[in-house]
């Protein structure tokens, strides 16, 4: 009962805190539903929720815009937005096409998680390689505590060292003949919150860290990123993608709020790219107190953050998993070739966010 009060208190003591309880998925218990099994989530008010994508029906229909919200950028590859008391917010709704969608869910899934590119799974198995195709061909991660050496043959016959000492994936048969701690890789992937690209970040430390070994951002996202950081540079001012965060959202995931606040230069934007479910996301100010402004994203949808919107606080309560509210349906109708499949499955359920930073 005390420590229940104390949470309370502590979820609705800042602005943003309460906002991030109203949009977050709750279950309700109470729910009359016919069938009882089937978990209800609780019903939430989204009128305050920020659409560009109906602002920008409406501003290409009429030059209408609702209060607080202004036009950037007319001719870029689609409308510039930002907010009147946000400068350096840029959002850039369906910057992507479904085609870019596409292909960068499937580099988020099979190459960004590749060591040497850093994972949460790093901390407890060491690097592991392939994940998403182990997880599709239902494999197994094994603790490799045996000093004899795996053979054709016998058991560990189908071990796959993967650049991994400590764990290996194996088949679910080799995995139960073992009598060792395991993984299904399946679980792996269902657990996987992020992975890093270019400079790895260390979070225990909350920096970059240089002395681990890293490869650069792949070319095609680092001119990607340089192409939309556009808006949010003087002109001759050049962005160069150095590090990248790729966060995983699975159902009923959360970012709390934060800053982004480890790279030198927060005149240069971070470019936020979003894939998949559709979520919100809560822009505050630079107080926790400041009432934050709760807006969608959607798969497509570019987010730039420079200056000033660098020192405010931000994060995501809310991912919509649900046929209704996902807005996935034009990547349905694209991920529909037979290896694509695996993709679909993903993200139907999930948000992928890839961000893209300079750091010094
Ligand atoms: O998921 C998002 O859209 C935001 C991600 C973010 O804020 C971060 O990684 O710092």
């Amino acid at each position: 009962m005390y420590g229940s009060e104390n949470n309370r208190e502590d979820s609705e003591r800042t602005a943003f805190r309460r906002a991030e309880k109203k949009y977050k998925l709750y279950y309700d218990n109470n729910a009359s539903s016919k069938n009882k099994k089937k978990k209800q989530p609780k019903p939430v008010d989204l009128t305050e929720v920020l659409d560009f994508r109906s602002i920008l029906e409406c501003h290409l229909q009429n030059g209408a815009l609702p209060p607080g919200v202004i036009v950037l950028h007319d001719k870029f590859t689609s409308p510039v937005f930002s907010l009147q008391n946000h400068p350096g917010f840029y959002f850039i709704p369906g910057a992507l096409t479904v085609e870019k969608q596409c292909s960068l869910i499937r580099e988020s899934l099979v190459d960004f998680p590749q060591p040497p590119n850093r994972t949460n799974h790093n901390a407890m198995y060491g690097p592991i390689k392939d994940v998403f195709v182990a997880a599709k061909e239902g494999r197994v991660l094994v603790e490799d505590n045996s000093d004899s050496v795996i053979t054709s043959s016998g058991v560990g016959a189908d071990i796959d060292h993967g650049g991994c000492k400590g764990w290996v994936f194996a088949s679910e048969k080799d995995a139960s003949l073992r009598k060792c701690r395991s993984v299904s890789a399946s679980a792996l992937l269902r657990k996987l919150r992020w992975s890093t690209l270019g400079l790895q970040f260390d979070w225990s430390k909350r920096n970059y860290d240089e002395s681990l070994p890293h490869n650069r951002i792949p070319e095609s996202l680092c001119e990607l990123a340089k192409q939309l950081a556009k808006p949010a540079l003087l002109a001759g001012v050049e962005f160069r993608p150095e590090g990248a965060i790729v966060n995983y959202f699975g159902l009923g995931d959360t970012l709390g709020g934060h800053l982004d606040d480890m790279e030198a230069d927060w005149s240069k934007p971070i470019v936020s790219l979003s894939l998949g479910c559709k979520a919100i996301f809560l822009l505050g100010g630079k107080s926790r107190e400041d009432t934050p402004h709760a807006m969608f994203l959607r798969s497509g949808d570019v987010v730039l953050m420079a200056g000033d919107a660098r020192e405010c606080f931000h994060g995501v309560p809310r991912i919509f998993t649900d046929k209704e509210n996902a807005e996935i349906g034009h990547l349905e109708t694209l991920l529909t070739h037979e290896d694509d499949l695996c993709f679909l499955k993903y993200i139907q359920n999930s948000r992928i966010n890839i961000n893209i930073r300079q750091v010094f």
